[in-house]
């Protein structure tokens, strides 16, 4: 379920993350280029191929990582958008997936690299899609320099055995039954938690209602999150500044872990289709204000329950460590903007733009 494959950078690398030590050397990933899911703008919704989706195990085997890509020293590594698709729900009532901690270095906006921690490789982890009542069974092999956990906000589990952290080279096991539908943060819990998170170790799972909400003709996921550099990450990559972090004092705001990501890579949809948004904030501190600029939500679902939406919603709040669902539609042809109202986080980077329609240009915002 590796949305990147490669190979874990070296220890030094995992305490430069840390703030603690200068890394000299860079993890290239060569990775396929993004492929614009340009079948979005038709209705589908299938898995990506690449970027950013669990890979569901349809027989409920654990699953191997892709083969490892080629790397090399001392160069950038090249981005790849996170695939915003939500991916296919698998089938069975069992779902089991490996995820990989894995030391990285990546990009977080244009020319800014950043050494950080990741579930599978990216910043967020990859996009999990069950259904209500199912059961998730998660392994995280720890192949970073120091422990590391993953905490399911979607579960009813006891924290301290399921979320417990696991040493460098080791893995833990656990499954939980997925009864409570929406769209949910999952994260690293490790102390210091803050530091944790906002070095990259989060992502989403999407917990489909037994009484399903309306079809939606395109779902999309965005994961909010920040980043705190020391460093500009442009002649070495920035790591991060812990006392930036504890001020909430971001460089970069950013929706699935790059600033600014789908503003030349617009997501797409067409006048009338209903268009779904699953949002988590993954913070670590700031809460998302959810907005839609030229429309508004038909619906929000505050949790994944069909029954509890609001109806006519400019703009929604996502806390820190919370989720959402935004139903939308759009009227017209045209370029519209994806934000958090609160235009501090836009000016860092989070901001995405759908193109309904066949429009030329991304317009800037
Ligand atoms: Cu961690």
């Amino acid at each position: 379920m590796s949305r990147h494959a490669g190979t874990s950078i070296p220890r030094a690398l995992g305490l430069a993350a840390l703030g603690f030590a200068a890394g000299t050397a860079i993890l290239l990933v060569i990775i396929p280029a993004w492929n614009g899911r340009a079948a979005a703008s038709q209705g589908a919704t299938a898995a990506a191929p690449t970027g950013g989706m669990a890979q569901m195990d349809h027989s409920a085997m654990e699953h191997s990582a892709p083969a490892a890509q080629k790397s090399a020293v001392d160069a950038p590594a090249k981005h790849v958008p996170f695939d915003p698709s939500l991916p296919a729900v698998g089938k069975g009532s069992l779902h089991s997936y490996t995820i990989t901690l894995k030391d990285r270095t990546f990009a977080i906006a244009d020319g800014v690299q950043y050494t950080g921690w990741t579930f599978d490789g990216s910043a967020p982890g990859p996009v999990i899609h069950v259904r209500q009542g199912d059961t998730v069974k998660v392994t995280l092999k720890n192949g970073g320099a120091i422990p590391h956990s993953i905490d399911f906000h979607a579960a009813r589990v006891a924290p301290n055995v399921a979320f417990r952290s696991v040493d460098p080279g080791k893995s833990i096991t656990f499954s939980f039954k997925a009864n409570d539908p929406g769209v949910f943060m999952y994260h690293c819990g490790t102390p210091p938690v803050l530091m944790h998170i906002a070095n990259g170790m989060y992502g989403a799972i999407v917990v489909d209602p037994r009484h399903p909400l309306p079809r939606a003709d395109l779902s999309y996921v965005l994961v909010s999150s920040e980043w705190y550099l020391a460093g500009d990450g442009k002649s070495k990559p920035a790591a991060i500044d812990y006392n930036k972090a504890r001020h909430m004092e971001p460089d970069y705001v950013t929706f699935n872990g790059y600033a600014n990501q789908y503003k030349d890579r617009p997501l797409t949809a067409l006048p009338g289709q209903r268009v779904r948004f699953y949002v988590v904030d993954a913070g670590p501190s700031l809460d998302t204000d959810f907005h839609v600029v030229g429309t508004l939500f038909d619906r929000v679902y505050p949790s994944g329950h069909a029954s509890e939406a609001l109806r006519g919603v400019q703009t929604w709040s996502v806390p820190a460590g919370g989720g959402a669902i935004f139903d939308t539609h759009f009227d017209t042809k045209g370029i519209y903007p994806v934000v958090s109202h609160s235009f501090a986080s836009v000016d860092m980077g989070e901001l995405a733009l759908v193109k309904v329609g066949n429009v030329p240009g991304t317009m800037s915002h």
